[in-house]
């Protein structure tokens, strides 16, 4: 998705700041410094990247913020030769355990299941994801993968979130391994994988994506964790950056499913904040410190020992935490 152009921006800017009442197209054409037909056909443009605007003859355009993600029910998206099929819920525990229960009873792939909150939201190893009204909640049912591709799972998603962020709003995001994705330093969202093997057949998988879009951020995460809202200065629908994610994944599941593992790897390397930091890693079998200098074809993060004995290759699922000891220069 290419970035607005100036006069879909001010028209934008126009709609949000005026979030949820109806403007003319009179008054929009006048801002933006063209005509009415213009204005229509730019506003048909941003309803297709995924704008919740509502058209109305005599009264103009209403871009609607709070209720984008409920006009997704039983709609779909058809992206990249794929079709995205939401189920949107108001409140749930986890999408991860809608979507588990739906994949397990035989739910097509592309399905999305989307929350306005989470009650026991989750992240790795069964730690809580805060998830109030106002993010961006959502897991996405995945099947038809080969069991060696799973390890690299967590930065085909990581990576379509971040290119789906920049695309949008042309912010610098990058990634701290696993599967955390930051904006100068703070965490603004997460990934996590999930899924079913038997013998040697994936099942399915599911990719769970949370990002702090409108919501608050509570006291205890604010020196760690940040919004959009927080970043940008003000709040966004969610439903065009759900879309510019989803553009985003479709391009890294045709690499991934091509073979191309190494693109996913090499792309990565290039959003990775944790490379070339001296970290301390704890793992089930003890401590690791050293250098994480590269990932390797499976995207695990290589580091090498302080005295530089030793070489270490650590797996998503053999951390347990990771923390970043001053950048080295
Ligand atoms: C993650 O776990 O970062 C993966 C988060 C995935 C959440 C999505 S939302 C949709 C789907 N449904 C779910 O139930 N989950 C997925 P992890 O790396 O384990 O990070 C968890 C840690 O992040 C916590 O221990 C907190 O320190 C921090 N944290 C919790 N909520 C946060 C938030 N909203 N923003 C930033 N940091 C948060």
């Amino acid at each position: 998705m290419s970035l607005p152009s100036d006069i879909e921006k001010k028209i934008l800017k126009e709609l949000l700041s005026k979030g949820g009442s109806y403007v003319s197209s009179a008054y929009l054409a006048s801002i933006a410094g063209v005509s009415r037909m213009t204005v229509s056909r730019i506003v048909r443009s941003l309803i297709g990247k995924g704008y919740p605007i509502l058209v109305d003859k005599k009264r103009g355009y209403m871009l609607t913020i709070d209720r984008d993600l409920a006009l997704l029910h039983e709609k779909a998206w058809k992206i990249g030769g794929r079709t995205f099929r939401f189920h949107y819920l108001e409140k749930c525990s986890s999408t991860q355990d809608i979507a588990i229960g739906m994949a397990q009873a035989g739910v097509q792939e592309y399905t999305v299941i989307v929350a306005e909150e989470q009650l026991r939201g989750r992240g790795r190893r069964g730690r809580m994801w805060v998830s109030p009204q106002g993010g961006l909640w959502f897991s996405i049912i995945l099947r038809n993968y080969a069991v060696k591709d799973l390890t690299i799972m967590n930065l085909v998603m990581g990576l379509s979130v971040i290119y789906g962020i920049k695309s949008l709003y042309g912010l610098e995001v990058g990634m701290k391994w696993p599967n955390d994705i930051m904006i100068s330093n703070k965490k603004i969202g997460g990934v996590l994988i999930e899924g079913s093997i038997e013998g040697n057949e994936v099942k399915y998988v599911v990719a769970g994506i949370g990002i702090n879009v409108n919501n608050d951020i509570p006291n205890e995460l604010k020196d760690k964790a940040s919004s959009l809202k927080e970043i940008l200065g003000y709040r966004q629908p969610r439903s065009p950056l759900l879309k510019s994610i989803l553009e985003n994944f479709v391009v890294f599941e045709d690499i991934i499913k091509s073979g191309n593992k190494k693109q996913i790897v090499s792309m990565a390397k290039k959003v990775m904040f944790t490379l070339n930091k001296n970290v301390t890693v704890e793992t089930p079998k003890g401590y690791v410190f050293g250098m994480a200098y590269d990932l390797d074809e499976n995207g695990g993060l290589v580091i090498m020992s302080n005295d530089k004995k030793d070489k270490y290759i650590i797996y998503v699922g053999d951390i347990i935490h990771l923390s970043e000891d001053d950048i080295v220069k």
